[in-house]
């Protein structure tokens, strides 16, 4: 090879790897080919080859808003079309028949996008603007369709419902990524839920307005759902009462809607009703206004952990509701990962194809989280069972963009999904001139911790080999440990400083502030291991490093117990799966030996819970407990809990409390009476507590007078009703004197 061309290889790779092009085009496309080595210069001036009846289209705007100067004369052409037009013709045989499919092409002297319809241009544009994200042009044809017909996102979390901000951002972030559903349902957005009958006030009405212009111009179907089940009466008036407040929407241009029956009990719950509303709805709405799409309705066994096969409630669905009517679900449980298996499960039972409600990234139930690992364990060989897949974020709307990325990725091609390189792509894509600092910060916030739903994620697994020599006094990891935690708090510290997406870093914050103290716990914890203890003198002493480390850990206690979270759960936790049971244990052996040698007390203990649950109801068995100062509370539980008769839920202390005041919320009124409240005192003998509602209306129960003063050591309530009682779960706290 002579010296021209090994220098223009050199080159080339070197492009190849910073500003790779097609590579940059997210989802995967299906299929690409005549793929060049060599990137070219994006034109000066192009010219844009239409057909005349084409005047105003968001594809065509988008591809307007991409152009260098469009100059009618310019020698580089672009062409874009799709169906029957003319402008297209020559290229009609390469456009996949499938639904929002395009045929993508591009040479030195012209690009072509022929799509198959008005989605499929606007998604070939995209491809086309990811392509030239750095300024360049890769040769290369593409003919891409999606596998899932529909892709998105349902905003369906408790907690804080995302801002107008972060909707537009989402729309946005949706069409770069061809997805094209949005199902507004926060729970907390008290029109969708608590007062579905009630109209939007004209200022609320105003900004849903401004989501849906722009959902429409990005593509995106705006699916507006409405949540009835917690009071609906299965009457004429309340029927009347649904079909108003579809009309309203209807009238500030709604064409997408849904009906969600998740999370409740009682009346609301029953399939024949639901399935008559449902297909009444159809019939009176979706079909007399004719340009509105089909419905996709949430059941209320949602799950196949919930589905009671006896009661048949998802058959009846199946058999009654009309097959044009979309059926949301869970999977296994409430929050899974979907397999074949359980495809076919739900499949055959709801009689079509079941619409994918994935509960990932959602954290409203691990609230002292945040999620950001890679999304894996959805089958790749599923897209023919399904409908339709969405995902439930995380409250954080743009942190959520990194499992969304990878979503969008999936469910467009599902056979070429490779969750780790997609999740490498998606930190990219977010904070390009910082990926690798969120790659290494992101791989500490990946796992759920201990949660009610059993879902669990991997995490740092670049770390793990290095944890487990660690623990075992092997020195040499533990210096690479020092290392990684070093590499932590650089991490953390360019993050802080990227000003590029200040949206990400400011919902990461407190995560951030409190990895900075993990950060340095890891190095106190690792340097101290590996002095020479007996030789330590002057000023970095073990008792000074002792000191330091409990200093740090009272800093991050502090932290974690200070107001930056949500107070249902407050808490921070990062590398929680790894990190930080790695280093407590590396503490304690490190502190053990050190007594040991030196004859000394010093306490090993890093973690101090002196509360723990016990219950024969098994959501509850799973839950956690926070101690803030003197206040201590269980964390909720967001969907239905069942107290079987003679359930009981126990809250245990290492040692005796003087009690102060305690109240619950099961959100029932008058539900008091059927729970039986004691409290066990150091001599191990039961007393009661009386339980009482404040008023008619109040579905907090609190506790009588004779609680105060009264010591405890267990705390015990037990369903005494002698039936079945379904209740939520919220804000069970007690205070200590
Ligand atoms: C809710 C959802 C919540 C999620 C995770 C569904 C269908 N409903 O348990 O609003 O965000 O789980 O906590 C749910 O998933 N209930």
């Amino acid at each position: 090879m002579n010296k021209k061309l090994i220098l223009a290889s050199l080159f080339c790779l070197g492009t190849m790897t910073t500003q790779a092009q097609v590579s940059n085009i997210n989802p995967v496309p299906q299929q690409v080919e005549n793929l060049a080595e060599f990137l070219i210069d994006i034109p000066a001036e192009w010219t844009v080859v239409t057909d005349k009846t084409v005047t105003s289209s968001y594809a065509l705007d988008a591809l307007n808003t991409a152009a260098p100067a469009v100059a009618p004369k310019a020698a580089f052409k672009v062409t874009l079309g799709w169906g029957n037009q003319k402008a297209i013709k020559k290229y009609k045989k390469l456009v996949p028949t499938k639904a929002e499919g395009y045929y993508f092409k591009v040479t030195d002297k012209e690009i072509v996008i022929a799509a198959a319809d008005e989605r499929g241009a606007f998604y070939g544009v995209q491809s086309l603007l990811a392509m030239m994200k750095y300024g360049k042009l890769q040769t290369c044809a593409i003919t891409d369709f999606p596998d899932v017909a529909f892709r998105g996102v349902v905003e369906g979390f408790y907690g804080t419902p995302w801002s107008q901000e972060d909707r537009l951002s989402q729309f946005d972030f949706y069409a770069k990524n061809k997805m094209n559903v949005y199902i507004y349902g926060p729970k907390d957005d008290p029109y969708h839920r608590d007062k579905w009958r009630v109209p939007y006030p004209a200022e609320e009405a105003a900004r849903l307005k401004v989501l849906l212009d722009a959902a429409h111009k990005n593509g995106v179907n705006f699916y507006w759902a409405i949540h009835p089940g917690v009071d609906i009466k299965w009457t004429e008036a309340d029927r009347d009462a649904m079909m108003n407040k579809l009309e309203t929407m209807y009238q500030l241009g709604v064409r997408s809607f849904a009906v969600f029956f998740d999370d409740i009990w009682g009346e609301g719950t029953k399939a024949d009703k639901q399935a008559d509303l449902l297909n009444y709805i159809n019939t009176n709405f979706v079909k007399a206004k004719g340009d509105v799409s089909p419905l996709v309705m949430c059941p209320t066994e949602y799950n196949r952990g919930w589905a009671n096969e006896k009661g048949g409630y998802l058959r009846t669905l199946g058999s009654d509701m009309d097959k044009s009517v979309e059926i949301m679900w869970t999977g296994n449980s409430v929050v899974h990962t979907i397999d074949k298996e359980s495809m076919e499960w739900i499949n055959e039972r709801i009689q079509r194809k079941g619409y994918i409600w994935l509960n990932f990234p959602v954290s409203d139930f691990v609230r002292d989280h945040i999620l950001l690992g890679p999304t894996y364990g959805n089958g790749l060989d599923i897209a023919d069972d399904l409908s339709g897949f969405v995902s439930n974020p995380m409250e954080h709307a743009e942190s959520s963009k990194i499992a969304l990325y990878s979503i969008a990725d999936y469910t467009w091609n599902m056979k070429n999904y490779d969750y780790m390189s997609s999740w490498d792509k998606a930190l990219k894509d977010l904070l390009p001139e910082s990926a690798e600092a969120l790659k290494i910060w992101a791989s500490y916030n990946e796992d759920l911790g201990p949660n009610g739903h059993g879902f669990r994620r991997d995490e740092s697994r670049e770390l793990q080999p290095i944890a487990k020599a660690a623990v075992k006094g092997d020195k040499n990891a533990i210096a690479q440990l020092y290392g990684k935690c070093m590499e932590l708090e650089l991490a953390i510290n360019l993050l802080l400083a990227d000003k590029t997406n200040p949206a990400l870093i400011v919902e990461q914050r407190p995560w951030l502030e409190y990895g900075k103290l993990v950060a340095q716990f890891g190095m106190n914890v690792c340097a101290t291991a590996m002095t020479n203890l007996d030789k330590a003198s002057g000023f970095i002493n073990f008792d000074n490093l002792y000191k330091e480390a409990r200093s740090i850990q009272a800093q991050m206690y502090n932290l974690a117990n200070s107001d930056i979270l949500h107070p249902h759960q407050p808490g921070i936790k990062v590398g929680s799966l790894v990190l930080i049971p790695t280093l407590n244990e590396i503490f304690a052996n490190t502190v053990n030996a050190y007594n040991a040698a030196h004859n000394t007390a010093y306490s090993p203990v890093c973690e101090y819970q002196p509360y723990s649950i016990t219950s024969t109801v098994p959501q509850l068995a799973k839950l956690t407990v926070t101690a803030r100062g003197n206040d201590v509370r269980v964390n909720d539980v967001l969907e239905v809990v069942n107290w079987a008769p003679g359930a009981e839920f126990v809250i245990n202390s290492d040692r005796a409390v003087s009690m102060q005041g305690m109240d619950f919320n099961f959100g029932v009124k008058g539900v008091a009476e059927k729970f039986t409240l004691e409290l066990q005192g150091e001599d191990g003998n039961w007393r009661k507590v009386s339980l009482l509602h404040y008023s008619a209306d109040d579905t907090v129960i609190h506790t009588g007078g004779e609680l105060t003063g009264m010591k405890a050591q267990k705390i015990r309530l037990t369903n005494t009703s002698g039936e079945e009682v379904q209740a939520y779960f919220k804000g069970f706290r007690f205070s200590r004197q």
